[in-house]
């Protein structure tokens, strides 16, 4: 597919819960004309980088999305943050080229419409300590990180007469293996996820299945190999190879619903993998910019068979304005803002 695209202070926390949604729901920002100068950049800033405050403000402030509601009460989303999961689900047909946009504008949704005033952030698999189990990365962390595992036993899937529940189902036993169970810790235990499996609606808890055994993508080396790639075509082909890009094997190695490729913006993770994968491609861009920038390639849709071109319109039904492709390319320029650190 095609990537244009993605306890310090209890006291301090508990203010900032408190006055989760800020009184006014429109952005104070007009739109700015895409491709224009921006008037301020996000340093974009990895999970275990933020101060521990800040970590906790940007739990606090996805609580916050998810207690929102909707804009656009057409959609089945029942509140803001599972309308970022909607838009997902509604485009995954089309294209899966809009997750850069979709990771800036959850971003901005978190800072606008809630009270986050920190750097967006993302997850960088490489500084997991190897010798560690993955559970045991700050991303995981029951406090000041998205909690754990899923918990085998908690979760059956629903019965699926219309096939929409786009489970995997490629060996015996799948659906187990990646739906493994309820995340039963940290600051999203108790959370009502409505939309998904699939394209269903249905309430449920947070599903997660870490496997360990997808690990093998996140070798530093690897990601370098990833940015070796010499034309984008190359990239997004190592990219997103399904058994070795660090695409696909980082939803599997949190697995759940982040292996569904409607539902997968159920869980918060998400913003954060789509982060770290975006930042690949940024460095992998700024390398060589004068070639790299605007070099795109592959179908509009997954699998495909169309040739993406900068004129091709991306569309976010509730969350923002239309933006062509070209105007997601270059990360320092209206409607994108932002600079990796
Ligand atoms: C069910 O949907 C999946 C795609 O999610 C498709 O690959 C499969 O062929 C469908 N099965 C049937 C029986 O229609
Ligand atoms: C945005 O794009 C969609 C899909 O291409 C289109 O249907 C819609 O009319 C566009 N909206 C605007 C405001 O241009
Ligand atoms: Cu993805």
């Amino acid at each position: 597919m095609f990537i244009p695209r993605f306890v310090l202070c209890l006291a301090v926390s508990a203010a900032i819960t408190g006055a989760t949604a800020l009184p006014t729901t429109e952005p104070s920002s007009a739109p700015k004309v895409a491709g224009s100068k921006c008037s301020t950049i996000d340093y974009r800033r990895e999970w275990r980088d933020l101060t521990v405050l800040q970590r906790l403000s940007y739990i606090d402030a996805v609580h916050c999305l998810h207690k929102l509601p909707p804009h656009d009460k057409t959609r089945a989303a029942t509140t803001r943050f599972g309308e970022f999961q909607a838009t997902h689900i509604l485009l995954t047909d089309r294209v899966h080229s809009v997750v850069r946009h979709l990771v800036t504008l959850y971003g901005r949704a978190l800072k606008e419409e809630c009270v986050y005033d920190g750097p967006t952030t993302y997850w960088d698999w490489t500084r997991d300590d190897p010798s560690l189990p993955v559970l045991k990365s700050p991303i995981f962390d029951p406090v000041t990180g998205f909690g754990g595992d899923g918990v085998p036993g908690t979760y059956t899937l629903p019965s699926d007469p219309k096939n929409e529940s786009a489970v995997l189902t490629p060996f015996p036993g799948a659906e187990a293996f990646f739906y493994k169970g309820c995340v039963q810790d940290g600051p999203f235990k108790d959370w009502v996820v409505h939309l998904g499996p699939g394209r269903m609606v249905t309430d449920h808890c947070l599903v997660r299945g870490v496997q360990e055994m997808f690990r093998y993508a996140y070798t530093t080396a690897h990601v370098e190999e990833t940015l070796q790639s010499k034309t984008y075509e190359e990239f997004r082909i190592v990219i997103d190879d399904l058994m070795f890009g660090i695409h696909g094997s980082g939803l599997a190695l949190v697995g759940g619903e982040m292996t569904n490729t409607y539902s997968a913006g159920a869980d918060p993770l998400f913003y954060l993998h789509h982060g770290g994968l975006d930042r690949v491609w940024w460095k992998w861009q700024q390398a060589d910019p004068a070639n790299r920038l605007y070099d795109i390639s592959g179908p509009t849709t997954q699998g495909g068979s169309d040739t993406v071109t900068l004129d091709f319109m991306l569309d976010f039904p509730a969350l923002g304005p239309n933006i062509t492709v070209r105007d997601s390319l270059d990360s320092s320029l209206e409607p994108n803002c932002f600079i990796y650190e």
